[in-house]
């Protein structure tokens, strides 16, 4: 389902914040006229915080409708914001325009729980349901009313350190908006112990109710969450069938494994992520793509994959006496390749660059996923999209996921260079050394030497790889938290030093026709959604050449051309001198300061 309601609803947050002081007026008003159903849980929160003052003193208190920082106090007086990555909630102004939202999360905390959240008066108030809420009418499933959450926690997925309250890992397994049925106020249906919604997930949809069984006065209030039988209902549906955030596509284990990463940023617990591993495809697999017709189903490591046109040129030959190159022969790269690939993909938005009429015709760039695409390719939603930006990303992470994408004439795949969720912070510099028109090749091994011998001299690692078409690319991966216009200048300052000493080779200039046909040190790839070819991509060019990883001693091979490698030979390539680049994967630096 589309997420756009998530996001008027952020823009409008902001909006409203001036106004925030505003709404609290005609809220007291409202609420002196319910005063007795939402004495239960004011009564409550106010025995969590001061457990030996009990009801009489506080009874004035409870006549007014909490606001969302008074709400927090229970949520706040649990954490130690300086030891958890979970918000404090301090922005918390509790009003927008539009339709509430919901979130549940998935939370391995001491025993797996779910984590159902209604935004209601400006706070999200919450049940813990151990069995997580279901499309399945028959469930009654256990739901422990607990302390109101802040609304930004809507976003939060991560790990809470061992040892602090909820200590484990949670992710966004569904979100939307809801609607509340058979009462017009939300919280008075709480405090009276029986609320009915109609929930519009990505995961869940339909009529959910949730009614308290318990003492109402209880510490931790025993409430049950059900389905009704309406046409979202769906017999033995299970939530443990659907274990991936609706954020990032990851699942809990996958976000714990990210740990590492994630404290990083704060100086803690220094340490690579694990590089996820994949399997190639079988030789039995391989030889059922090879006997497929022009079109039929190609079952690869169990997803059922809808091939068309296999056998449409996509790429001319390059030479006379070659093949050219068909779309099976590009399903099959990208499904040989992608246990190699998918490191340099893993948790990264992926822009395609596609060309269905093949690569002699204009293509076009592809950031959106389609809503077509199997939903078993994980999306990211990108929360901050500007108007006309796309929002929905494909994250490949699986053999099928490319060649579903290859299927699709997605010759070129440029991944972010950062990871989601952060993906404000770069995880490489990059730096593109990209000819001009009367740049020659010897010219553009000099430049590549000079960044070499630079690099050295200030004691940083960078990875070089052919572009596959003309240039060559330096990649530095880089521990996460410098900004992109950090890692800009920096590669910007690097660049100016190089061009000094080879001026006559060098534009800074950005346009081709304003360079001089001169060779340009492209620093400003370095930017959110600016993107280099992913390494072993394929090039839109005659006879698919790849960008392929390269070590810097193959800079003085004769023989080294950007376009040496193609999808007929990478994978040989691959099998002598193996993946040059993978030692990148888990050599994070910090870049020196350049004087
Ligand atoms: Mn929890």
């Amino acid at each position: 389902m589309p997420r756009a309601p998530e996001k008027s609803k952020k823009k409008t947050a902001k909006k409203t914040a001036k106004t925030a002081t505003k709404k609290a007026a005609p809220k007291k008003a409202k609420s002196t006229k319910k005063p007795a159903a939402r004495k239960t849980t004011t009564k409550k929160a106010e025995a969590k915080k001061t457990p030996t003052k009990k009801a009489p003193a506080k009874k004035s208190a409870a006549k007014k409708r909490a606001t969302p920082q008074k709400a927090l106090t229970t949520y706040r007086h649990k954490r130690d914001f300086g030891r958890t990555p979970e918000p404090s909630g301090a922005q918390a102004d509790g009003s927008h325009a539009g339709e509430p939202s919901f979130v549940i999360q998935r939370h391995r905390a001491r025993a797996l729980h779910y984590d159902f959240r209604l935004e209601i008066d400006g706070v999200l108030v919450s049940w813990a349901v151990p069995k997580g809420v279901t499309l399945d009418p028959k469930a009654r499933h256990l739901a422990v009313h607990v302390e109101d959450h802040p609304l930004d926690y809507a976003d939060f997925e991560g790990v809470i350190p061992a040892g602090e309250y909820g200590g484990g890992d949670v992710i966004v397994w569904d979100r939307g908006t809801w609607e509340l049925h058979g009462a017009d106020d939300a919280r008075a249906a709480v405090e009276a112990g029986e609320i009915h919604v109609e929930l519009h997930g990505e995961k869940l949809a339909g009529r959910v109710v949730l009614v308290r069984t318990g003492d109402a006065q209880a510490s931790r209030e025993q409430w049950l969450v059900l389905h009704k039988k309406d046409d979202a209902a769906v017999a033995g549906w299970n939530p443990e069938d659907y274990p991936k955030s609706v954020i990032s596509g990851l699942d809990n284990d996958e976000i714990a494994a990210r740990r590492a990463r994630v404290w990083t940023r704060h100086g803690e617990e220094p340490g690579a992520p694990p590089v996820p591993t994949f399997d190639a495809p079988t030789a039995d697999e391989l030889a059922a793509l090879d006997a497929l017709g022009a079109k039929g189903t190609w079952t690869l490591q169990g997803r059922e994959l809808a091939l068309t046109n296999l056998d449409k040129v996509l790429f001319p030959a390059r030479a006379k006496g070659e093949r050219a190159v068909t779309k099976r022969e590009l399903v099959r790269y990208f499904a040989c390749i992608a246990p190699t690939m998918l490191p340099y993909l893993a948790q990264r938005p992926l822009n395609l660059h596609r060309y269905p009429d093949g690569v002699e015709k204009q293509g076009f760039w592809q950031k959106q996923a389609p809503a077509h695409a199997p939903e078993w390719i994980p999306r990211w939603h990108r929360e901050d999209a500007d108007e006309g930006e796309s929002e929905l990303y494909f994250v490949a992470d699986s053999p099928p996921a490319l060649a579903w994408l290859a299927n699709h004439a997605a010759v070129e795949l440029h991944a972010w260079t950062s990871h989601i969720p952060e993906v404000e912070r770069p995880d490489y510099a990059l730096i593109d050394i990209d000819p001009g028109t009367n740049t020659t090749w010897d010219e553009l091994l000099t430049l590549a030497r000079l960044h070499r011998t630079a690099l050295e001299h200030i004691g940083v690692r960078g990875y070089p790889k052919t572009s596959g078409k003309r240039g060559l690319q330096v990649w530095i991966p880089i521990v996460p938290g410098p900004s992109f216009s950090e890692t800009r200048d920096w590669v910007d300052k690097l660049s100016r030093s190089i061009a000094q000493v080879a001026g006559d080779l060098v534009s800074a200039v950005w346009e081709k026709r304003e360079r001089g046909g001169r060779a340009r040190l492209d620093y400003t790839q370095n930017a959110i959604n600016k993107t280099l070819v992913a390494p072993y991509s394929v090039r839109a060019a005659a006879g698919a050449p790849v960008s392929m990883p390269i070590s810097w001693d193959e800079l003085d091979d004769p023989e080294l051309r950007s376009d040496r490698w193609t999808i007929r030979t990478a994978l040989d390539r691959l099998a002598e001198v193996g993946d040059l680049m993978a030692p990148m994967l888990t050599d994070a630096q910090q870049l020196p300061e350049l004087g």
